[in-house]
């Protein structure tokens, strides 16, 4: 049985936007989802998991079932409604009772400055294409640091690609842009900026504690073993991940990531400009990243594609529904043999051990890893208080099996979080993709372990893999 170093982290993640609810409450200010969703009418953001009065509960949740991190984010927009300028009291109040609440429990905070929701008044004005966004992050980063010393471990930002991608590729996300590479591309720079700028910020000054980065990374496999189809792969590779980390642990974009841009952008008459001031700033960050924070789900297998731009979201869980065939990339093709969800995600857990080999050989200074991000969506059953979701503790053994793998071949991860703490909204799906190792009733707020639960208490007690 593989085992898990003792002082790991058994973290469970969370974000704002998808657990607090209250969105109207407590002198919060609005957020571009919250129009966006209602446009949409399928599901609102509303109650949530009610996180915002029930945390205490969430976190005593924490420390009985062996759940020793708590991945949460601080909504930018409760803290400065209008982005910038004034401050709203509750809102801080609010997040020292749940840090104190951790305190009490012996759960550790691992806190993201920005999960999706920048506030809808810097929004409007082009959230990350604009260059004085940038600033603005930084002071409400400031803030944070000056405000809650309670915290050790900080990210700024839950994963870019997706943002930059599902707000301008995908268009799921508001403002709901399709197939604009160039605003993906601004907008990957402008936020790796960004996270530099307050990396930067946080060291200059001397700050007690940790900060890092979030970034979704979802390992690119070829098709088959065709030069073209290897080509695809690391093209859709380059956009999604090495990009991200050039920018983390580089501090400016590598040949190869260069020469992927240019085949992207020619394809989708897209074009970019990168400062040579910026890269002096991400440069100085890139030797000062505390620690990377990964999320992982999936991987992708890629084939050759030489047709118009056609994605399809597969935001209901109608397995087979999902279409992802992108100019200048490939086409992300379902694999014989792989499994995969409701949600077309392909199940294949070596993609982690793979990925974090990878990074361990290519940016051999990213000091440590958590896994800040895992987990399997799934239609729970409720059969009166009983909920049996093997096919989740099938999911996460598997990777937690691939994770140990890593580690047992030098790469040094300190904590994985589950996704997610408790069932929550999805951004794009609503409330019938739940994640969570509690069960959430939406209608009481009542929250019910499910048998996932108990297994996680067990590896987290034992640190043994089961
Ligand atoms: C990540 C996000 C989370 C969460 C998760 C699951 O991309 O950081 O906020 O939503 O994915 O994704 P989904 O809700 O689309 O299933």
């Amino acid at each position: 049985m593989l085992k898990l170093p003792d002082d790991f982290i058994f973290g469970g993640a969370t974000a704002a936007y998808q657990v607090e609810g209250a969105t109207k409450e407590g002198g919060k200010g609005a957020v571009a989802w919250d129009e966006f969703l209602k446009k949409q009418g399928r599901f609102s953001p509303d109650p949530a998991s009610d996180f915002y009065h029930q945390y205490p509960k969430d976190i005593e949740l924490c420390e009985k079932f062996g759940v020793n991190g708590l991945r949460l984010s601080i909504a930018w927009s409760r803290i400065f409604p209008n982005g910038v300028g004034e401050v709203n009291s509750e809102g801080v109040e609010f997040y020292h009772n749940v840090f104190a609440e951790c305190k009490k429990r012996n759960v550790t905070p691992f806190v993201t400055l920005h999960h999706f929701d920048t506030p809808k008044v810097l929004f409007d004005q082009g959230d990350f294409l604009n260059r004085e966004n940038v600033d603005a992050f930084v002071q409400f980063a400031e803030f944070c640091f000056n405000e809650f010393k309670e915290v050790h471990y900080w990210s700024t930002f839950n994963e870019i690609y997706p943002v930059a991608t599902n707000q301008y590729l995908l268009g799921i996300f508001p403002p709901g842009i399709k197939y604009d590479f160039t605003k993906i591309i601004q907008c990957l720079h402008n936020m790796m900026y960004a996270h530099a700028r307050v990396v930067n910020f946080f060291k200059d000054n001397g700050y007690e504690g940790e900060i890092g980065v979030v970034h979704s990374l979802e390992t690119k496999y070829p098709a088959s073993e065709s030069a073209e189809d290897k080509h695809a792969a690391f093209l859709d590779d380059a956009l999604s991940i090495r990009f991200l980390l050039d920018a983390t642990y580089l501090g400016y974009y590598s040949e190869e990531t260069i020469s992927a841009l240019d085949e992207i952008c020619a394809a989708n008459h897209a074009t970019y400009a990168f400062s040579e001031d910026d890269f002096l700033e991400m440069k100085k960050a890139s030797k000062r990243n505390d620690y990377l924070g990964i999320n992982h789900y999936q991987c992708h297998f890629v084939k050759t594609y030489d047709g118009e731009n056609m994605i399809h979201h597969n935001g209901t869980g109608e397995k087979g529904t999902s279409v992802y065939k992108v100019k200048g990339i490939g086409e992300r093709i379902y694999k014989e043999g792989i499994p995969r969800t409701d949600w077309d995600w392909l199940i294949y857990p070596e993609g982690l051990c793979d990925l974090l080999l990878r990074i361990k050989e290519d940016y051999p200074h990213y000091n440590k890893i958590y896994i800040t991000e895992n987990g399997m969506g799934y239609k729970d059953e409720f059969e009166d208080g009983i909920i049996t979701d093997t096919p989740r503790i099938d999911y996460l053994r598997v990777y937690l099996q691939s994770l140990s793998q890593a580690i047992s071949n030098g790469v040094n991860v300190k904590g994985y979080f589950l996704w997610s703490l408790m069932d929550l909204f999805s951004w794009s799906n609503g409330y019938n993709k739940r994640y969570g190792l509690f069960y959430v009733d939406f209608e009481t707020q009542k929250r019910y372990p499910k048998e996932s639960a108990y297994w996680y208490k067990f590896v987290s007690d034992t640190k043994t893999i089961i």
